[in-house]
């Protein structure tokens, strides 16, 4: 029989991928760190650790489980650090004259494979709920596609929190009731964190040793298997679910974290699927264990926001990532890279970042974002910078989260109206204005919260835009009944606080 290479990417790591299950005897599996993945992006070295580590438990996994597993480690002399070099060199030693592989989540990897010169079968990547024909299908012909509804689709297709053809508890979507802002109380017990073990010790020194990009490894303790990433999800489960609806979009200084999941890297990497994380919340509902807002509200991020940012970047083909509806063209500012800043709300969602590689919703949306937005950054720089400083980046999420979402880059094939604010918002979800050099509640003068000036520049700069979304409507009624000097003043501080940062000046 002909021995065929079955490719498992570094975000394959399920042993029922599709690549694997139709893996024969005498096929070899391998699987490849290089540097190519490891420097598409500057990742922070947290990123490539947790892949790399859980690739190394994984190909001792499947080979446990009698796979031929042939293993590229980042510094053995031979590595070719491209995936389609590490294929055609072990083809030739294997004598494998074809490669099959679960289809790459990335357009960028998907037009390398299909360029291989050993040819590729590709089989669909079945850990998804949505399939990518099903998503085409249920987008055809829609003039404006909404999350809403295709998470509803999602809820029929996977009967939770169903009752019959209606939705559990009567109702699809219970977010009036989350969403409460920072309080002290919302402290929670820290997420476990698991000790890295001699392998991963030694990938650890590996990274350090190889990858100067931004970012500190000291406090790594991810889950590298998927025995801990499900100890991960039962201490979620248990601790945090509960609270997760009502807390979900606060923001404190002092915990990262608070009643979030932090599973979006083993989602990501497959050490968890996504039907089996939800079914699991689903049963802390059904024995009173977590209430029906904070259980829906968690489903809707997993079957509902991921399937369909996966489905729109799919959609939408490599183009997608080169929009710039709002023609944006700002240098990414120096703090987003760990420099300076008066601003506490951006200081510490970077100083997280930078400790944990990990951001919450929140903080990602409404506070790196949404300055980002306000401050006019090209939308490639800033999704270069999300890709590289997160644990779960992956370009299939990222690019949909960063240029739909949170720039409005694509000028609204995902968001009905860009998400900005100004201080206020964040002022009410967090603490982070306590500890600030800037004024929250002053409008304009030198102490004015930068959020302030900037959120008005950008509807007044914009306004041809946006003037007529009904979603915006009012806000540019409340502008237009300021007073005319206070408006001017308003903008000429906008002017100079984009001009400090265009000039890389501290703000
Ligand atoms: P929780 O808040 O506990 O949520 C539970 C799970 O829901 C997450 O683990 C995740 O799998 C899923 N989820 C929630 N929201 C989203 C969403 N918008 N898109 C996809 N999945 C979602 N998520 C990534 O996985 N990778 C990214 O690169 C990424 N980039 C983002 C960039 C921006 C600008 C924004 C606004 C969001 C981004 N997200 C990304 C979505 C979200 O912020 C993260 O999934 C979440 O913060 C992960 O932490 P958690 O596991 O504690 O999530
Ligand atoms: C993210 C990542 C990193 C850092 N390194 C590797 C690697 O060395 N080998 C590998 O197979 N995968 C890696 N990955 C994950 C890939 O980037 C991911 O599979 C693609 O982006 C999906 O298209
Ligand atoms: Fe951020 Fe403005 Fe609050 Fe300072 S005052 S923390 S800049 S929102």
């Amino acid at each position: 029989m002909v021995t065929r290479l079955i490719l498992v990417l570094g975000d394959q790591l399920t042993p029922s991928l599709s690549a694997l299950q139709a893996a024969g005897k005498g096929d070899v599996v391998v699987m490849a760190e290089v540097g190519a993945e490891a420097s598409y992006a500057p990742h922070h070295p947290q990123k490539i650790a947790l892949f790399f580590a859980a690739m190394r438990k994984f190909a001792d996994e499947i080979r446990a489980l009698g796979y031929r597993v042939a293993y590229t480690e980042l510094d053995d002399p031979e590595n070719t650090h491209t995936i389609v070099g590490e294929i055609i060199r072990y083809a030739a030693q294997y004598g494998a004259g074809a490669v099959m592989c679960t289809q790459a989540g990335d357009h960028r990897l998907r037009a390398q494979l299909d360029a291989c010169p050993i040819p590729v079968t590709t089989l669909p990547d079945t850990r998804f709920i949505c399939t990518e024909p099903e998503f085409a299908a249920w987008a055809a012909g829609k003039k404006q596609l909404r999350m809403e509804y295709f998470y509803r689709e999602m809820r029929r297709k996977t009967g939770l929190l169903m009752q019959g053809d209606q939705p559990f508890g009567g109702r699809w979507n219970f977010d009036a009731e989350n969403r409460k802002p920072a309080a002290p109380d919302m402290l929670r017990p820290r997420p476990p964190r698991f000790a890295p073990d001699a392998q991963t010790a030694q990938v650890i020194d590996l990274v350090r040793n190889r990858f100067n990009h931004f970012g500190s490894l000291d406090s790594f303790g991810w889950a590298v298997t998927r025995s801990d990433a499900l100890a991960a999800l039962d201490h979620f489960i248990t601790h945090a679910l509960p609270r997760f609806g009502a807390e979900q979009d606060a923001m404190l200084a002092g915990d990262p974290f608070l009643s979030h999941a932090l599973i979006s890297p083993y989602l990501n990497l497959g050490l968890l699927l996504p039907l089996e994380v939800c079914q699991r919340a689903e049963a802390a509902l059904h024995t009173g264990a977590a209430p029906i807002e904070a259980v829906e509200g968690f489903i809707r991020q997993i079957i509902g926001w991921r399937e369909y940012m996966r489905g729109i970047y799919l959609l939408h083909g490599p183009e997608y990532l080169a929009r710039n509806a709002l023609g944006a063209t700002a240098a990414l500012p120096a703090v987003y890279w760990g420099g300076p800043s008066k601003m506490a709300c951006m200081g510490a969602a970077v100083g997280q970042t930078q400790a944990h590689a990990y951001a919450h919703h929140i903080q990602r949306l409404m506070v790196t974002g949404n300055f980002a937005l306000l401050a006019g950054v090209a939308p490639d720089a800033v999704h270069e910078w999300y890709l590289s400083v997160y644990i779960d980046a992956l370009e299939w999420v990222c690019a949909p989260n960063v240029l739909g979402m949170s720039q409005f880059a694509d000028g609204g094939v995902i968001a009905s109206k860009p998400y900005i604010s100004s201080g206020a918002y964040i002022n009410r979800m967090s603490d982070y204005c306590r500890g600030c050099t800037y004024d929250v509640a002053a409008k304009t003068g030198e102490r004015a919260c930068p959020f302030n000036s900037l959120y008005w520049h950008f509807l007044h700069r914009h306004r041809d835009r946006f003037a007529r979304n009904a979603r915006m409507g009012q806000m540019y009624r409340v502008w237009d009944n300021m007073a005319a000097d206070h408006r001017d003043q308003v903008l000429r501080d906008g002017d100079a606080l984009l001009a400090k940062l265009a000039a890389g000046e501290v703000v």
